[in-house]
């Protein structure tokens, strides 16, 4: 059992995150998931499906300002993508097909380009929240982060064992990533004011169901508890 007076913890639900208090800079991240403007802009993709833009755009200043304390004491941050190629060779007809059903069809000409192709604008990352320079961007066509990228590769490879993980949707790319992340052993936790999903309810039922089973996916926190810690 860890020694929980030993290390540095955030005061996370359920437990004291990270389990063994081992919070440094070279062996934990930060993962912005998605932050589009097809998930949080006017005329992306989740604007073209009527969703209610306030719900998705409210963790953008909040991961902002973690963000930039993080990125100044040296901590890895990674951003992520959901996009398919221009010529939509890995576009799931499926995928398509329901998309098309909502009035959003994926890869259709919208008021930002083609919806979650990469390279239009709306596949673009927002200006608020914009990588820095060396900061690694994974470009993933699913929810999670980890199926046909090489983020995993990348976190053995910089010794990366605890993930932060902000971005949006809460429900679904975020808490995918989560469930992967888990199941392949990162120690993980969710800033609750750092992401959002498109519907309120589900957000909350998001966050509690990490919670469940003494933090079957990890912990949750307020962005301010981990800074906290960090300060
Ligand atoms: C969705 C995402 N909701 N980033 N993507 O399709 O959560």
């Amino acid at each position: 059992m860890p020694d929980a007076t030993a290390g540095r913890f955030v005061a996370a639900d359920p437990y004291p995150w990270p389990y063994d208090g081992a919070l440094r800079p070279d062996n934990t991240a930060l993962i912005v998931i998605d932050m589009q403007t097809d998930f949080c802009g006017v005329g992306g993709y989740v604007d073209k499906m009527g969703y209610d833009l306030s719900l998705t755009r409210a963790p953008i200043e909040p991961i902002r300002r973690t963000m930039a304390v993080m990125r100044s004491q040296g901590f890895m941050i990674i951003h992520t993508r959901e996009g398919h190629r221009p010529d939509l060779s890995d576009l799931p007809e499926n995928k398509r097909w329901r998309s098309r059903r909502i009035g959003a069809g994926i890869g259709d000409p919208g008021p930002c380009g083609k919806i979650l192709v990469r390279g239009e604008p709306g596949w673009d990352i927002i200006p608020e929240l914009a990588p820095a320079p060396g900061e690694v961007v994974i470009d993933k066509p699913g929810k999670g982060s980890f199926c046909a990228t090489d983020l995993e590769l990348i976190l053995r490879t910089r010794g990366i064992r605890n993930l932060i993980l902000t971005g949006i949707t809460t429900d679904v790319c975020v808490h995918t990533t989560m469930r992967e992340a888990n199941d392949r052993g990162f120690e993980c936790l969710m800033l609750e004011d750092c992401t959002g999903a498109t519907d309120y309810g589900n957000y909350l039922a998001a966050i509690k169901m990490i919670k469940m089973q003494g933090g079957v996916f990890g912990a949750v926190a307020p962005s301010e508890a981990l800074l906290r810690t960090l300060a």
